[in-house]
């Protein structure tokens, strides 16, 4: 059978800057939904990078007294290692210095000219110099004459630059977003975008000349592309879009997300759309906008220097595990339409509560009852049962469609939930039965085996549901208790009776208790 292609991007990451949570975050959502579409038998291809051209790099690397390309490289390969720090299986790194990325561009622009999407104007309004963006007099006056970001006062610019005839696009995005309900999510941040598409849009510079580190505009370099739209065609020059000796990839297109933080929306939700429109390629599915982490209560900012960085995300790592860090982000992580706050005890709250008390637990006590009832052999299930009878095959069942289509939906939290809800009959079905004590009477074998089956059946299957998201763990599971590897058919695994009586299964200590400072 023909695996459906499915492409999941992140934001391409701005090399002036090191890398923190926020962008560990995005970037580990994408895993988790590239991992589990994966073990579904999706053909997935993960696209993560990093945004190199630009003044702030420009900027940033002559206060160093480096080449920008320099200080390209070197955050680059900080960026890759926070990839390899989450074990994060991204098919592919793009950065934006790169030739395939550069020469590909220059042909996407070399249509839009053409095609007289382009043309050469005037320019005056309210620029972001820190986010390299214009707003307009209305947006300008709502932030105060202040950017959002920084704080610091928008400045008047005029400038000749190449227009993108944005404008033009007005009606069909409009018919787009009323054809695509859930092109934009969450919905609150649609609702932002459709409202400022109605006010109305404007033509866009597509260039710049008060420097020069960026692609140049091809016929013309007196201007260099602006880094924004240079950004955006990554998730189609990654795929060989523009390459036609390239494009065995092409079939990834479009994408089934792109991944994105909210402050960021409007360049993927308008600008992306209509760019695509004019190259006439067809339109991702969907542009997911989650909300920010803030840090203990704060916003992470530089002059509170309150950022989780890669020291802090190392630390928590080396205390709770991966997994655990992994597990905290999709939880309890702003994939909604509000912020979400890192706090360490919020943190070891989590990891107590749903990963020793209730996974590590269901999983150690399962496990040590098989090893001393039934010498650490999986016992049978032979229908019969003491202490009344919970529907298994079917609970879980509806419990794994559940998961599956909430993890299609990237919707990760209620993904994990309905798997974590296994975990929890477990525990209630261990506590309601008590094989413990039934043990105590022979004559009881069989009850005890039929409990202790159903018990690590259920196990075994909300196991492969959580893999995606700790893939550490339910791997070291898989391996105590002679699971196999995944069978790239994750529902099919997840069927009722796949435990065979008699697998050797060890006893295991998933996550240990743990006290952070
Ligand atoms: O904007 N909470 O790059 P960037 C959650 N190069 N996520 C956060 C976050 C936070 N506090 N802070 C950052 C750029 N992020 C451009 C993108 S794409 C064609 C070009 C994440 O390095 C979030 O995904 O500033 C956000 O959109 C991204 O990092 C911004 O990274």
């Amino acid at each position: 059978m023909k695996q459906q292609a499915a492409y999941i991007t992140t934001p391409i990451y701005y090399v002036n800057d090191k890398p923190h949570i926020g962008h560990a975050y995005t970037t580990t959502i994408c895993d988790v939904w590239a991992r589990a579409m994966r073990a579904c038998g999706r053909d997935v291809h993960f696209l993560t990078g990093t945004d190199e051209h630009g003044s702030k790099v420009e900027k940033s690397a002559g206060e160093r007294g480096v080449s920008p390309q320099e200080l390209a490289d070197e955050n680059a390969a900080e960026f890759r290692s926070v990839m390899q720090l989450f074990n994060l299986t991204n098919d592919d790194f793009i950065r934006t210095t790169e030739q395939r990325h550069e020469t590909q561009v220059a042909k996407l622009i070399e249509k839009l000219a053409e095609q007289d999407d382009i043309y050469l104007g005037e320019f005056e309004g309210w620029y972001d110099e820190g986010q390299e963006e214009y707003h307009t007099e209305t947006k300008a006056k709502e932030l105060e004459y202040k950017s959002p970001i920084s704080g610091k006062p928008l400045v008047r610019a005029t400038e000749t630059n190449y227009y993108f005839r944005l404008s033009r696009y007005q009606e069909k995005l409009e018919k787009f977003y009323a054809e695509n309900p859930e092109f934009v999510r969450p919905e609150a941040r649609r609702n932002e975008v459709l409202g400022r598409l109605r006010e109305g849009l404007q033509d866009v510079p597509i260039t710049r000349t008060n420097f020069t580190w960026g692609i140049p505009f091809p016929g013309d370099d007196q201007h260099v592309i602006y880094v924004w739209i240079d950004a955006l065609m990554n998730y189609a020059t990654a795929l060989g879009m523009a390459d036609p000796d390239n494009s065995d990839k092409s079939r990834y297109w479009p994408a089934t997300y792109h991944v994105i933080g909210k402050e960021i929306l409007w360049f993927h939700a308008v600008i992306w759309p209509a760019l695509l429109m004019a190259l006439e390629l067809p339109q991702p599915r969907c542009v997911y906008a989650h909300s920010f982490w803030i840090s203990e209560g704060k916003k992470m900012s530089k002059s509170l220097g309150n950022f989780v960085d890669l020291a802090a995300i190392q630390e928590y790592i080396g205390t709770s595990g991966l997994d655990a860090l992994r597990y905290f982000l999709v939880t309890q992580g702003p994939l909604g339409a509000t912020d979400a706050d890192f706090s360490r005890s919020q943190f070891q709250e989590t990891y107590t509560t749903d990963l020793v008390n209730t996974v590590g637990n269901c999983a150690s006590r399962t496990s040590a009852m098989i090893g001393k009832y039934c010498s650490g052999a999986c016992p049978a299930d032979t229908g019969e049962c003491a202490g009344g009878r919970i529907e298994w095959p079917e609970f879980t069942a509806s419990q794994v469609d559940a998961s599956i289509a909430a993890m299609e939906n990237l919707d990760l939290a209620g993904a994990v939930e309905a798997a974590m809800a296994i975990v929890r009959k477990v525990d209630a079905f261990i506590n309601d039965t008590a094989p413990f004590k039934l043990a105590k009477d022979p004559a009881n074998a069989e009850s005890v085996g039929n409990i202790l089956y159903r018990c690590a059946e259920a196990i075994r299957i909300a196991a492969a549901l959580l893999e995606a998201v700790m893939p550490e763990q339910m791997t070291a599971l898989r391996a105590a208790w002679n699971l196999g590897g995944p069978s790239g058919d994750l529902r099919k695994e997840c069927e009722w009776g796949g435990l065979e009586a008699g697998t050797a299964i060890e006893k295991v200590a998933l996550f240990p208790r743990v006290e952070l400072d």
